[in-house]
């Protein structure tokens, strides 16, 4: 079953033949480009973890690659962003290169954290950070909407995408809390893969709809789009900015998502069956994009391959160039440490 078939929601309305053309052919390709830039970002990573190249965590984004893509087709670099330590895709989104990531996953000074921070600490210009604390971005993405408020700027939005094992934890409610009493611009989005970790989202939250149901109690819109599709994702995050900037209210978004992958790259995937996920690996954000392009005669197999292919070069090529970077002096090891 598809997320839009699931009776439990209300999807947000969107008629994918006028978003099509809202968009247009050049921002439809690109969009493509950005969800093959992350996937083969992805599988790369990946790869060099298991070749031991990496250390310390590892998470993946394969399977939501629509929504971060979508959420940044829309709003643009310039408002400030946050997410949890499944923050690969973001960071390229917002302008990262593969080779400074790639080399932070290798731990080299060249890295963009300077090989500190490794998988789940990437950052850009704009983008506050990978977080490893579950929800821990949460009351950052509200201070960050305080701070635009302060300032006085009408133009910017914070948007903080967090898991569904995040709604659970009191930073979540403490932040939603005085982000709805202070009228905070805040687009808050929970992408729910339906797991933490090993535990499923029916055995860790008490009401179905993380949004539409949560929503209310903070004086709030709650919102659901369906993750696997970047055309319900795209209207729905051009409806949410728009009004988050007209009335500087905080909002709260669900998108229903999977994780093709496991939690982390250390787990096992015990807890769901390999028949299920097979299931709904069917439909991949990915694919049926291409499909909807080639339908509309924007795209053909061979251009398709063409960008894979040009992306998964690009990936050998920080691979190699991560490999013999310099590792960090040791000497420097205590640099840029706060501790109160
Ligand atoms: C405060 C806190 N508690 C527990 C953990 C261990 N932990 C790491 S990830 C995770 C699951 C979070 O799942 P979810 O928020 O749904 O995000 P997803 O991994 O699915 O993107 C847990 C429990 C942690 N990092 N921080």
């Amino acid at each position: 079953m598809s997320p839009s078939d699931d009776p439990h929601y209300t999807f947000f309305p969107f008629g994918q033949k006028e978003i099509f053309a809202k968009i247009g052919k050049a921002r439809l390709m690109e969009a493509l480009r950005r969800m093959l830039l992350i996937r083969n970002f992805e599988v790369r990573a990946e790869s060099a973890y298991l070749q031991g190249k990496v250390g310390g965590f590892f998470h993946s984004y394969i399977g939501q690659e629509a929504i971060q893509t979508a959420a940044v087709s829309v709003m643009g670099l310039e408002n400030w962003w946050i997410t949890s330590y499944r923050c690969h895709a973001l960071a390229l989104l917002l302008g990262a290169t593969p080779k400074e990531l790639m080399a932070e996953l290798y731990g080299r000074e060249t890295g963009n954290a300077r090989g500190r921070g490794g998988s789940m600490h990437f950052y850009t210009e704009r983008l506050l950070g990978g977080f490893g604390i579950v929800g821990g971005q949460v009351p950052i993405a509200t201070g960050a909407a305080f701070t635009i408020k302060y300032l006085g700027k009408k133009d910017e939005v914070a948007v903080c995408f967090l898991g569904d094992g995040a709604v659970v934890q009191g930073a979540f409610h403490e932040a939603l809390n005085l982000a709805a009493l202070w009228d905070l611009p805040c687009i808050y989005v929970i992408e729910n893969n339906k797991w933490g970790m090993g535990t499923s989202v029916e055995r860790a939250v008490s009401v179905p709809r993380l949004a539409e149901d949560k929503a209310p109690g903070y004086n709030m819109k709650g919102y659901t789009f369906d993750g696997m599709d970047y055309f319900s994702c795209y209207a729905g995050f051009e409806h949410v900015y728009r009004e988050t900037l007209e009335t500087s209210r905080p909002v709260l978004i669900e998108v229903v998502t999977e994780r093709f992958k496991g939690h982390s790259i250390s787990d096992p995937g015990l807890y769901r069956s390999k028949e299920e996920l097979k299931a709904r690996m069917q439909r991949d954000p990915i694919l049926i994009f291409k499909q909807a392009l080639i339908e509309a005669k924007v795209l053909d197999d061979e251009t398709y391959n063409q960008i894979d292919k040009e992306y998964r070069d690009q990936m050998i090529e920080a691979m190699k160039a991560a490999d013999s970077d310099p590792w960090p002096d040791p000497i420097h090891l205590e640099e840029d440490v706060y501790a109160p």
